[in-house]
């Protein structure tokens, strides 16, 4: 018999929402309870697409609207051989942004469409969760001030959660809103229970193909 696979589960949310804290905290409490599990995050910035991308976030370098967008994708796109090599093996991956923020971000930006934002990441592998932290504007603030990186400003934050919210909508990916106030270990209480669940009923299903 085949062994069974792993699950692929994506937190996304906007600047601060807590993401990489509560994939930390998912992380080892899977490896705890004895279940393998590894982290990753989109952008990977540490290939050489990856390199670019950073550079371009840290503001040392520009690149025009589109291509960055592709970059973006082709970042995921790369790693796909071993996203599929990890969950066949049994590993769930916990992924810190995917597709999803691609899509929101770039048609945040004056003169995209979400249709085509999306269109690059037609058929990555399908993530059997999404949780979207869902945090106010005004919660965030509370949690410091934005950073030096492009995209770190509200106005531009404000945008992006309207297009999650569009996102949202498309009732073929699975979505669960997890309320990112509540305190670390109460969201990590939240998303470990959906998480279970999710890695559970993983196994006798195989993995689909986003946005097809
Ligand atoms: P993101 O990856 O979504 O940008 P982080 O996990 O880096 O968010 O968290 C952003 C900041 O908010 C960090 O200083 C972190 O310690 C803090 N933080 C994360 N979760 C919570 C929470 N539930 N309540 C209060 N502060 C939080
Ligand atoms: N971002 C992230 C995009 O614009 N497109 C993408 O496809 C992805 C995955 O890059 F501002 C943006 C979102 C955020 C930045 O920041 C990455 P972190 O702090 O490494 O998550």
């Amino acid at each position: 018999m085949a062994s069974k696979r792993g699950a692929l589960i994506v937190l996304e949310g906007v600047d601060k929402a807590g993401k990489t804290t509560q994939c930390q905290k998912l992380v080892q409490a899977l490896q705890q309870s004895g279940r393998p599990a590894e982290m990753m995050r989109f952008p990977e910035r540490s290939t050489t697409i990856g390199k670019l991308i950073s550079s371009y976030l840290e503001k040392k370098n520009d690149l025009e609207d589109h291509t960055v967008h592709l970059l973006f994708s082709a970042n995921r796109w790369e790693l796909v051989p071993l996203m599929k090599k990890k969950l066949e093996q049994g590993t769930t991956l916990v992924v810190d942004r995917y597709a999803f923020s691609g899509a929101a971000f770039t048609s945040a930006k004056p003169g995209f469409c979400l249709d085509w934002c999306m269109k690059p990441d037609v058929g990555l592998p399908k993530p059997d969760l999404v949780m979207f932290l869902q945090l106010s504007p005004a919660e965030a603030a509370l949690r410091g001030q934005f950073g030096e990186e492009r995209y770190e400003t509200s106005v531009f934050q404000k945008a992006v959660q309207q297009k999650f919210e569009q996102l949202m909508k498309d009732p073929s990916v699975n979505w669960q809103v997890i309320d990112a106030s509540k305190s670390v270990e109460n969201v990590h209480k939240d998303i470990t229970t959906h998480s279970l669940n999710t890695i559970n009923t993983a196994q006798t299903v195989p993995l689909g193909e986003l946005w097809k």
